[in-house]
C-alpha cells in the first residue's frame, strides 16, 4: 500500500515519467530493458511487475514497460497508452520483411488521443549484423519526416553491447528540460 501510494504520488507530481517500449516480437525490447537495468550510469528498482522498470537517472525518474510485441498482441498495446510520456519504438534492423508492420502499427498509435503528446524514440536495434537497414533507410520505410505533431527521434543501437542505448536516454532527458 505504502508503495503503491508512492508511486501514484510521484506520477501526479511529475517525478515520474512513464514509458512504454514497443515493437514487433524479436525486435529486442526485453533486451534493451536488461541493459538499462544493468547499466551502472542508471539505478533501478527491482522489478515491479512483469517486464516493468524504474529507471533512475540524475534523479529522474522512468517507468518503462516492456509490452509484448506478437502481432496478435499489438492491439492490446493502446491499454498501456494513458499518461504515458515517451514511447521508445524498437526496430529490427535485420528484419525488412516487417518494418511495413512496424510501421502500420506506428502510425495507429500515433493516432491514439492518449498519446497526443507523448515523444516518439526509435532504436534502430542490432545495429551490428551486417547489412542490416541504415537509420537513414529505416526512417524513410517510416516517413519519420512526416511527422509534425510528436517530436521524435531515431537513434542507431545494439542492445547486445548497450551501443547507442545512452544517447536514446539523453534525448528524453533533453525533452523533459524543454517543456
Ligand atoms: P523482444 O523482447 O522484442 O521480443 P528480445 O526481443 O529482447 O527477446 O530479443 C530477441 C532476440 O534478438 C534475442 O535473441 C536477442 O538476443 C537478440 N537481440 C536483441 N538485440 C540485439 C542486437 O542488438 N543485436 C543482435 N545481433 N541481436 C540482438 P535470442 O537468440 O536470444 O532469441
Ligand atoms: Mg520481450
Amino acid at each position: 500500500m505504502g508503495i503503491l501510494f508512492t508511486r501514484v504520488w510521484r506520477l501526479f507530481n511529475n517525478q515520474e515519467h512513464k514509458v512504454i517500449i514497443v515493437g514487433l516480437d524479436n525486435a529486442g525490447k526485453t533486451t534493451i530493458l536488461y541493459q538499462f537495468s544493468m547499466n551502472e550510469v542508471v539505478h533501478t528498482s527491482p522489478t515491479i511487475g512483469s517486464n516493468v522498470e524504474e529507471i533512475v537517472i540524475n534523479n529522474t525518474r522512468f517507468l518503462m514497460w516492456d509490452i509484448g510485441g506478437q502481432e496478435s498482441l499489438c492491439s492490446s498495446w493502446n491499454t498501456y497508452y494513458t499518461n504515458t510520456e515517451f514511447v521508445i519504438v524498437v526496430v529490427d534492423s535485420t528484419d525488412r520483411e516487417r518494418i511495413y508492420v512496424t510501421r502500420e502499427e506506428l502510425y495507429k498509435m500515433l493516432a491514439h488521443e492518449d498519446l497526443r503528446k507523448a515523444g516518439l524514440l526509435i532504436f534502430a536495434n542490432k545495429q551490428d549484423v551486417k547489412e542490416c537497414m541504415t537509420v537513414a533507410e529505416i526512417s524513410q520505410f517510416l516517413k519519420l519526416t512526416s511527422i509534425k505533431d510528436h517530436q521524435w527521434h531515431i537513434q542507431a543501437c545494439c542492445a547486445l553491447t548497450g551501443e547507442g542505448l545512452c544517447q536514446g536516454l539523453e534525448w528524453m532527458m533533453s525533452r523533459l528540460k524543454i517543456r
